[in-house]
């Protein structure tokens, strides 16, 4: 690449902050209302569910486009290795190289606001997965999502976490398990603490802090899966879960609307962060094959 002395300064002179994600997405008050109650919950509870969130045609068209992705899970005996114990189903991870029939539903205006309300206007997806306990899936351990960032606590939301049911979640199939409260421990919760289940419809979507102590529940049915999409969302100056720059075929990244290139990583954020050359990281990866 030529080096440009004049078009190096006029770069530097144009920086300006991103928009946010939510920017341009108007609520109804309805909408609004939602929002705003599943904000509270997360504060004071650490979850909230919103029931319905995807209405009937959305679902359908999602249960549909993600058949394939279902068809990929399997399963491992944890006892041989690994986390938890039992037989666990193995999710699919790196979602959107694999399918865009989550598109649409990543960039929902209603999810982009309440995980702004939970973790500020800087946030990117961290991992996006397909999550699925099989019946005879065992109970996992209950644990936090942002264990992995190794920082004191408390300390501000780092991860908000989403699971969007694709089937009714029950405790029977394996609805995750949640400690209420605990993403304002600042120890380890105790194993036998009280736990409620996210039970809810096909549809709902179920968000919590990564902070909140949780686990998938146990399958105990014979013919009932729990499938869920999971959309993990990070403070996007935190590295990312999954490596979606790498893990994502330029083709692909190229056939997706801007919102969602951002959200998956293509955002400069405090200043210079994700930039390149002084240049925001999606136009740098557009004008540069
Ligand atoms: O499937 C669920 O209910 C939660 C899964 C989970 O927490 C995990 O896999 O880390």
């Amino acid at each position: 690449m030529e080096f440009d002395k004049d078009e190096y300064v006029k770069r530097v002179e144009s920086l300006r902050p991103s928009p946010p994600l939510t920017h341009d997405l108007e609520l109804s008050s309805t909408d609004q209302a939602r929002v705003d109650n599943a904000i509270a919950s997360v504060r004071a509870e650490g979850f909230a569910i919103i029931p319905g969130f995807l209405g009937e045609g959305r679902l359908e068209d999602v249960q549909k486009g993600l058949e394939p992705i279902f068809e990929m899970t399997t399963e491992r005996d944890a006892d041989k290795g690994g986390r938890y114990s039992g037989i666990q189903t193995v999710h699919v991870h790196n979602l959107f190289a694999k399918t865009d029939a989550v598109d649409n539903i990543a960039t929902d205006p209603v999810l982009l606001h309440v995980i702004e309300g939970v973790l500020g206007k800087q946030f990117q997806l961290s991992v996006g997965t397909a999550m699925c306990p099989d019946p005879g899936c065992a109970p996992q351990g209950l644990h936090q999502d942002d264990g992995h960032y190794p920082l004191p606590r408390p300390r501000p939301p780092f991860i908000a976490n989403t699971l969007i049911a694709l089937d009714d979640f029950t405790e029977a199939n394996g609805a995750t398990r949640l400690v209420p409260g605990s993403h304002l421990s600042t120890d380890p919760v105790d194993p036998e603490a009280r736990v409620v289940f996210a039970e809810m419809t096909a549809g709902s979507l179920l968000v919590f802090d990564g902070a909140l102590w949780h686990a998938g529940g146990g399958n105990r049915t014979t013919d009932q899966r729990r499938r869920s999409i999971n959309l993990n969302f990070n403070l996007s100056w935190l590295r990312q879960q999954e490596n979606q720059y790498v893990g994502i075929p330029r083709a692909r990244w190229l056939e997706m609307p801007e919102r969602l290139q951002r959200l998956l990583g293509f955002q400069k954020v405090n200043f210079l962060y994700g930039s390149v050359d002084y240049t925001d990281p999606l136009e740098y990866f557009l004008e540069n094959p």
